[in-house]
């Protein structure tokens, strides 16, 4: 205890400390002996970017910085858990969260510290050019191909799911990569993208049938990728030839993908959401196995992913099928398995997971909801489920929305009657940051 013996509490998550961070440090040891409460990566990841330095190190620096007695978890953004344990004397923060996004957690903070007449103490937060040129510096980092593409491998380290959206464009890169939501004190963030082949197709006015060719996919991968960071997951279709296969993963690989799933269809591939009603031919399980050998041969690092897409329920091959399937599949070298399923029930997805779980603890098991959207991620991931993927929500929510404008201004003969369904054209002038 320091000689007024207060006790002081704040809370960091950042990777590089600044002189702004140090001197707010000395202030807050000046008020008595100071416990920094260090956000833990998987919090940190969920409302702010992913940790370029992990929570270890993170925490040995600031064990380092003089004035700092001690370094503790925060396992939520929330301070109240820490609050209530530490019962600090005084809470200290910039003022910068009295409005925007923290605000909440701030409001929260006044409440529980007036619990037991702990004190919250602001300091003014200025804007500095130089921090801010840091922390554009750590994203670009993050974009950088050799460190994204190992990235999904550490969340699902980190994570019990790890949660991915379709993005398509530059544009919805943007939206899975910024969409942040706080609710009772936790954040939400998605974790991955998911470059889905309907979506791609569909952005380009083509059928999802294997049309576009592997440079076009590519050319989105890297529009996403120009202005992200979050790692990518590839809908990679049937993989096609074997003989181009090995070409394609190792391209993918390169450019800093995390994964690429492909489904064991073969000849003209239709989207799997047809089910029976189109006809789709499935591979063989030898074929296959060879496509994923071969595919696990050519590439050159461990963080890449070849997961193997499951059809037999799609196409109604049963579920014996299913799971000779994924344990041939993975013998064969897939680091993951993607169950596919049409049907609004998951029964038939919930007593995979289980099966297969009874014989393979560890394999990701991946599941794409777009049917059987009822189940949330806390029930997969109590099923064993690693990866869960909403498809092409953006792509099922934008073009309606645009299709209606566009009927709107027919109709009326102006844009007048469209213009409240329309973002105000400051905002989109806005929307993108010239540093994002
Ligand atoms: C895709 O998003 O392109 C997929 C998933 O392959 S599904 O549309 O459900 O087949
Ligand atoms: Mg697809």
């Amino acid at each position: 205890m320091t000689k007024n013996n207060k006790s002081v509490y704040m809370s960091f998550s950042t990777d590089v400390i600044h002189g702004g961070h140090t001197s707010i440090i000395q202030k807050a040891a000046e008020l008595g002996e100071l416990t920094i409460g260090m956000l833990t990566d998987e919090v940190v990841a969920s409302y702010r970017r992913f940790p370029v330095l992990k929570y270890d190190e993170r925490v040995k620096i600031m064990e380092s910085i003089k004035g700092v007695s001690k370094v503790v978890p925060q396992k939520t953004l929330s301070y109240a858990e820490n609050l209530r344990l530490l019962k600090p004397d005084y809470v200290v923060h910039g003022d910068n969260w009295v409005t925007g996004f923290q605000k909440s957690i701030r409001e929260e903070v006044i409440e529980v510290l007036k619990e037991y007449g702990g004190e919250l103490i602001e300091y003014p937060y200025t804007i500095n050019e130089e921090y801010q040129k840091l922390e554009l510096s750590q994203r670009e980092q993050l974009a950088m191909p050799d460190v994204r593409r190992g990235r999904l491998k550490q969340l699902l380290e980190m994570k019990q799911t790890v949660s991915v959206i379709e993005a398509h464009s530059g544009i919805t890169g943007l939206i899975a990569e910024k969409t942040t939501v706080l609710q009772d004190g936790k954040t939400y963030q998605f974790d991955a993208m998911w470059c889905s082949s309907l979506c791609d197709s569909t952005a380009k006015g083509k059928p999802d049938i294997e049309l576009l060719d592997m440079s076009t996919r590519f050319r989105t991968i890297d529009e996403i990728m120009d202005v992200t960071t979050k790692p990518i997951i590839i809908d990679a279709d049937t993989g096609g030839l074997i003989e181009h296969f090995v070409y394609n993963i190792r391209t993918l690989e390169r450019m800093g993908v995390s994964a690429a799933i492909i489904e064991d269809k073969t000849g003209l591939k239709k989207n799997s959401l047809f089910g029976t009603d189109v006809e789709q031919t499935q591979d063989s399980i030898e074929n296959f196995s060879a496509k994923l050998s071969a595919g696990k041969a050519a590439l050159k690092t461990n963080d890449f992913f070849l997961i193997a897409r499951i059809e037999s329920l799609i196409l109604e091959k049963g579920m014996e099928d299913a799971l000779t399937r994924a344990f041939a599949y993975v013998n064969a070298g897939a680091n993951g398995i993607m169950i596919h399923s049409r049907k609004k029930d998951p029964a038939e997805i919930f007593e995979f997971c289980e099966k297969f779980r009874a014989k393979d603890s560890s394999t990701p098991l991946v599941v794409v909801p777009t049917s059987f959207n009822t189940v949330t991620e806390d029930e997969f991931a109590k099923r064993g489920v690693n990866i869960v993927i909403y498809a092409n929500q953006l792509t099922r929510s934008g073009f309606p929305a645009m299709q209606k404008i566009a009927e709107t201004i027919l109709t009326h003969h102006r844009a007048k009657e469209a213009d409240d369904m329309c973002m105000p054209i400051k905002e989109i002038l806005t929307l993108i940051p010239e540093d994002y």
